[in-house]
């Protein structure tokens, strides 16, 4: 039993997802878990005796323009590892999650208490947000003093070793799915409902940021609609949202809906025929795996690491980024009688391989290897 303390961002993103259902996982294992966030993750949905939740809080005082998190942050990791007699800290988006934990570790060890780290390189850490100037030195360096890194696909890996300095080797674990709970589930009146003479129902589902041109969603489903009746479900928030309504409006608008935040995405994947993500950038994908668990194809970009997680002509299509014209095609021949159930099982085969139960076990032997190599270069420096 591993004893593991994982910070991430609880409320928002495929990372904080993806860290939560690996401490829900490990915790069904019987290793005991510890979230050190700044609120409770949302998929931090049912008891366990071996989750822990410790919510980071922030002070503001008058002098600061910007509340210190990552201060509060790193006093929080210190503050659990020392009372729960933590063995290893896992932060997941390197951004300002793994300085936190170098300077957590540093404080540790004035406190006679050792503790390795591993950083989970998510995407948007490395590919925007990191390897912009004014987070590259302190992300390079947190990154090479990582006692252990990971990243989710080859595709960011490569990305990781291509913009920044880095002295270390990185391990590719990709993201995993529950294919018990995605999974194709009978909810044939909600597809009544949407679809009532039968449409093709297509289905996005992102945080709505520029990177994911949402926009090529609407114009694809624009032009494959003119061809298949269909029905476009939008799902899930962000910047760019109001910006696609009003885009949305007054083009086959009454085929379009957006439905928002929604928990229980399985439900409407369960009666969706085509999903689509066409992302500028997209380490993985992990919303795309979800769909493909519930037997749905999916058409993406090339962008990033969907490559390695959808294969081409038998999940799905990979297209260029930008290419309506191609996505159309494909969609169009997904849809056809003749093929679509093909694709659809060819969706759920694919996604299988990404079970969690085959990724988990990664992580466990990943995690015994730091652990250990950690002792190792703690008795050669005594
Ligand atoms: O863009 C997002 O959806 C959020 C972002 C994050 O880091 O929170 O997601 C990234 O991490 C996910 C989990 O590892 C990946 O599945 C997404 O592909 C990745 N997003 C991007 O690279 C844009």
């Amino acid at each position: 039993m591993i004893k593991v303390g994982i910070v991430c961002y609880p409320t928002y993103g495929g990372s904080g997802v993806v860290a939560t259902e690996l401490g829900k996982a490990l915790s069904k294992k019987g290793h005991e878990i510890h979230f050190i966030t700044y609120s409770q993750p949302t998929r931090l949905d049912f008891f366990n005796p071996n989750l822990y939740y410790h919510e980071v809080s922030v002070k503001s005082y008058p002098l600061f323009q910007y509340p210190p998190y990552e201060l509060a942050l790193t006093s929080k990791m210190v503050d659990v590892v020392i009372n729960e007699k933590l063995d290893l800290l896992h932060v997941h988006y390197a951004v300002p999650h793994a300085s936190a934990a170098y300077m957590a570790q540093q404080i540790l060890r004035t406190k006679g208490c050792d503790i390795p780290f591993i950083t989970t390189l998510h995407g948007t850490d490395i590919t925007i947000v990191g390897k912009d100037a004014t987070n590259e030195p302190a992300v390079t360096f947190s990154i090479n003093e990582s006692n252990g890194v990971t990243a989710v696909s080859e595709d960011l890996k490569n990305d990781t070793y291509q913009h920044f300095k880095i002295n270390r080797s990185i391990e590719v674990i990709p993201n995993f799915v529950d294919s018990e709970r995605f999974k194709k589930q009978p909810k044939e009146h909600f597809k009544k409902a949407i679809c009532p003479n039968d449409e093709k129902l297509v289905v996005h589902t992102s945080n709505f940021r520029k990177v994911k041109r949402v926009e090529d969603v609407l114009d694809v489903f624009c032009e494959m609609n003119k061809v298949v009746p269909s029905k476009l479900l939008l799902i899930g928030d962000g910047p760019e949202r109001k910006r696609m309504e009003d885009k949305a409006r007054g083009v086959c608008t009454e085929d379009i809906r957006f439905l928002g935040k929604l928990e229980a995405v399985e439900e409407v994947f369960s009666v969706s025929d085509l999903f689509l993500m066409t992302s500028e950038k997209e380490s993985f994908g992990l919303a795309a795996l979800e769909a493909m668990a519930c037997e749905v194809p999916v058409i993406s970009t090339n962008a990033g690491g969907l490559p390695e997680l959808n294969k081409d002509g038998h999940s799905g299509f990979v297209c260029e980024v930008g290419d309506i014209d191609g996505m159309v095609k494909k969609a169009i021949q997904i849809l056809d009688s003749e093929n679509l159930d093909r694709f659809k099982q060819g969706a759920r085969a694919r996604a299988k391989e990404f079970d969690v139960n085959i990724i988990l076990s990664k992580y466990e032997d990943y995690y015994q290897s730091v652990i250990k190599e950690y002792k190792k270069l703690l008795t050669e420096t005594l």
